[in-house]
This record gives structure tokens, C-alpha cells and sequence, in this order.
């Protein structure tokens, strides 16, 4: 099958996009290579050093991989080049990785809050725009986020898979039942920006019939999968600065390194989480399980677990004797949080979750500590704050 990666030099779309290829599809990753540019811009790099994306794919056909084309190309900026990329390469599936997905960096200014606006809702909305333009039949898999949910209080309710039935009570007192979108409740402007990617899904697989699957993924951990694994110049980014390091990844390095586990608040926040490996192994189920013609649009929760804060920096401070710091949180967000999480679907499919029991310490052995040395330690401290506010709390941190 001919597969478009869009973002497919990412963390989570490099290991997707040869997982594709070593499974027999004809994989073009299509990247504007902002990612890379951000690290520039902000002055930090990848704890593991990450070859250019055209290394990269020397090195994937180098160990036997089947080719990987790669097409540089901003999916919010040129329409028309996107248009024609469908149009000559006709993909059965387009897996869309390519929007900025880091919540405090979109928090940072309002300049930052506007480029991930324009990016992210642009980018998916040219998608949308050009597949209905080009008259093809094309399966969008989009990586979505478990944050659409929101994490204030679900009362204790699951969380299902992307739809809530409702009874909605009449004048008359009668009652009928909807099948609806659940609620959406964002974070940051970044998530904002994926609920906004959720209604864009919704008028298109409505208007157009576009069959799309959306994959509400939670936090991602862990660096490489076994094929990332076959030659350095394959592996994979692990970010782990205060922007866009994510919870697991930088205690991991921060056990490493010997620098107290960063614990925002209490560390009451629950959220959900999910291995690279199982990332990359649900994106090829929901390409292997298209919609339908005419279904509506297929919203799978991308997550294995869930775990508090505080329980994670126990579990990695049990296993390598790190200190932890609560420290102020700099993002507005609920002091605590249930969340229970519907995931059947890809179990269903035959998902074998890797878990944080089975990962972790060969995490932290094969990665944090081994490229511990290439650690900037000022680049740790997550200082984008959602509010002045919080900007005041991180100021008087001691
Ligand atoms: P990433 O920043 O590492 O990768 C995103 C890629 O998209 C980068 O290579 C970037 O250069 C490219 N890109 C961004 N805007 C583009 C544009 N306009 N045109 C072309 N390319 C563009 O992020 P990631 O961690 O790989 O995340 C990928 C997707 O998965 C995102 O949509 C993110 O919201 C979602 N997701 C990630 C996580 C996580 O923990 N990393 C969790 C849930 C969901
Ligand atoms: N946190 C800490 N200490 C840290 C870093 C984070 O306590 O050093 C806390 C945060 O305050 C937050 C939680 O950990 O409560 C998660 O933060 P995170 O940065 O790991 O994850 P988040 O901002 O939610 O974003 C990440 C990805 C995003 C994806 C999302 C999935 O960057 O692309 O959409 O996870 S989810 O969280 O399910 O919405």
C-alpha cells in the first residue's frame, strides 16, 4: 500500500514510518523538518544524537530496509504542492504525525500560541481540503491526544472511545439517547488545537464521507523500537528539555543524571501512557482496520496506563535511588485528577502492551545513562508558564 507519513521525521513518526516499510508498504514521509528547527531555535538537542533525516534513510536501505522516499514540504503552507502530491502519488493512507505537539512550548508567548494555531489547524484542515480537491479515497489516520478529554474530574466515569452516549430529557418530560462527541475540555493551546482537529474530522467524514481514524494517544515513552535499533543512524529523538520533554521520559533522564525528579505540584495529576513500540504497532492496526465507506469517524484511545506523577517518580526513584522535587507547577491545571480510560478497541485488535514494568529500567540503562553526558542540565527546569500566575510561582521557586 502507498503510505504518506506527514511528520514522519518526529519522535513518534520516525519509528511509524519504517515499522511501515519494514511491513512491505511503500512509505513517503512528507516533513517540513520544523521539529529540528525548533531545537535550533531554542537552543537544545535530542539526548540521543539523531542523524539528518537523509542519513537516516541511507541507513534504513543500508540494513535492508525497503526504500523510504522523503518529500519536504509544509503541509499549513503549501496547499498546492500537498494537492499535487496526492495527485500523483495516490495513497491508499495518509498517517498524520505533522502538528507541534509540545503543551508548554505552545504556552511559551503568543507567538507560540499563534504558530501552533495556524500549524496545527491549517495543516489538517489543507489535508482534509485536498483529499475532497483531489477526488481520491484516501484513509486519514491521525495521531490525536488523550487531552481532548481534559483532565478535570470525569466523577469517576470511563472514558470512552471518543463517543458518550446521552439521554437528552424533552419539555415533556420523554428522553432520547444521542451518540455524541464526549465533551472536549483542552489544557493548553495545544491540545485546544487537536479538540479543533477533532471537529474538522467530524464536518469532513460527515460532508465528504472522508474516512478517518483518529487515535487519542496519550503520553508516549521510551526511545526505540527494533528496528530503530539496527544502526545508530536510525535511532530515535528523546526529548528532554523543559518544552518538550514529556513526564516519563525526563524523569528517566533525570534519574540518570542525578538531578532531583521534577514533580509539578503535588504530582496528583493522573494521566495516561503508552511504549513507542505500542505507538507505532496501533498505527499500523488502524491502518489495517479502515472505516468503512460511510462510517463515521473511528476514535480509538491510544494508551496501555495510567499513573499519578508522584507514582511514577516513586516507581523511578525505587529503581534507581533518585531524589524527587516537588517544585511549582508552572501549568494551570486540576491539583488531582481521576482518569479511567476505555482502551478495548486495540486490545481487541491483539495490542500486547509493553509496560512500564517491563521498560523502564532498560530506559534507563540503554538511553538516559547512556548518553547522560550530552544532558545540558539549565535546559531541564520547565519554565513556560500558563498564566502570570504560575510566573510568579516559578519565580519565588527556591
Ligand atoms: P514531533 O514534534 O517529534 O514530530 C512532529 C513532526 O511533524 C516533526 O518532524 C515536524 O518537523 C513535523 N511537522 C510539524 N508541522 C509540520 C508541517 N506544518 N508540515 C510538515 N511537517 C510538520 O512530535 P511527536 O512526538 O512525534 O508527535 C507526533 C504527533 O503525535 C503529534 O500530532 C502529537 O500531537 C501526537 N502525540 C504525541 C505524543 C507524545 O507523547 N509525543 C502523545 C500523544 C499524541
Ligand atoms: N509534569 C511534571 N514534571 C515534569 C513534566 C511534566 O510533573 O517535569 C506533569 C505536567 O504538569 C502534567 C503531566 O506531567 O501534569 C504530563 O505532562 P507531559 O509534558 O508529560 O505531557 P503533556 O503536556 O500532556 O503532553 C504530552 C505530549 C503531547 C500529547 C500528550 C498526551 O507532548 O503531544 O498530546 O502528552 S496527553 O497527556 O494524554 O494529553
Amino acid at each position: 500500500m502507498k503510505v504518506l507519513v506527514l511528520g514522519g521525521d518526529g519522535f513518534c513518526g520516525w519509528p511509524c514510518a519504517v515499522n511501515l516499510a519494514d511491513a512491505g508498504h511503500d512509505v513517503m514521509i512528507v516533513d517540513n523538518l520544523s521539529r529540528r528547527k525548533i531545537d535550533i531555535d531554542l537552543g537544545v538537542e535530542s539526548l540521543t544524537p539523531i542523524a539528518t533525516i537523509g542519513d537516516r534513510l541511507k541507513a534504513w536501505e543500508q540494513v535492508g530496509g525497503k526504500r523510504i522516499e522523503f518529500v519536504l514540504l509544509d503541509i499549513a503552507q503549501e496547499y498546492d504542492r500537498l494537492l499535487d502530491l496526492l495527485r500523483v502519488e495516490k495513497p491508499e493512507a495518509v498517517v498524520h504525525f505533522a502538528e507541534q505537539r509540545a503543551a508548554p512550548y505552545s504556552m511559551k508567548s503568543s507567538a507560540t500560541k499563534r504558530y501552533t494555531v495556524d500549524n496545527n489547524v491549517n495543516g489538517t484542515h489543507n489535508l482534509l481540503a485536498a483529499i475532497v480537491e483531489s477526488g481520491l479515497d484516501i484513509h486519514i489516520v491521525h495521531l490525536g491526544t488523550m487531552g481532548v478529554y481534559g483532565y478535570g474530574s470525569h466523577r469517576g466515569a470511563t472514558i470512552p472511545e471518543g463517543y458518550l452516549t446521552v439521554e437528552v430529557p424533552q419539555a415533556d418530560g420523554s428522553r432520547f439517547t444521542e451518540r455524541i462527541l464526549h465533551p472536549t475540555d483542552p489544557g493548553s493551546v495545544y491540545h485546544m488545537t487537536k479538540t479543533l482537529d477533532q471537529l474538522l474530522f467530524f464536518y469532513y467524514n460527515k460532508n465528504d464521507g472522508i474516512r478517518i481514524t483518529d487515535l487519542h494517544q496519550g503520553i508516549v515513552w521510551g526511545t526505540n523500537t527494533s528496528l530503530t535499533e539496527k544502526d545508530p543512524r536510525l535511532t530515535n529523538r528523546f526529548d528532554y528539555d523543559g518544552d518538550y520533554g514529556t513526564v516519563l521520559n525526563r524523569f528517566l533522564m533525570q534519574a540518570a543524571i542525578g538531578y532531583p525528579l521534577t514533580v509539578h505540584g503535588t504530582g496528583g495529576q493522573t494521566r495516561a501512557f503508552i511504549h513507542i513500540r505500542d505507538s507505532v504497532r496501533c498505527v499500523q492496526l488502524a491502518m489495517d482496520n479502515p472505516p468503512t465507506s460511510g462510517e463515521k469517524v473511528k476514535i480509538f484511545n491510544q494508551m496501555t496506563e495510567s499513573h499519578r506523577v508522584a507514582d511514577l517518580a516513586e516507581k523511578v526513584a525505587a529503581l534507581t535511588g533518585a531524589q524527587t522535587n516537588y517544585q511549582a507547577n508552572p501549568r494551570k491545571e486540576a491539583i488531582e485528577n481521576d482518569l479511567i480510560v476505555d482502551n478495548r478497541c486495540f486490545l481487541e485488535l491483539g495490542l500486547q502492551p509493553t509496560t512500564l514494568d517491563d521498560g523502564l529500567l532498560a530506559e534507563v540503562v540503554d538511553v538516559a545513562r547512556r548518553w547522560a553526558d550530552r544532558c545540558d542540565r539549565s535546559r531541564i527546569p520547565c519554565l513556560s508558564a500558563w498564566t502570570t500566575r504560575q510566573a510568579e510561582a516559578i519565580a519565588a521557586r527556591p
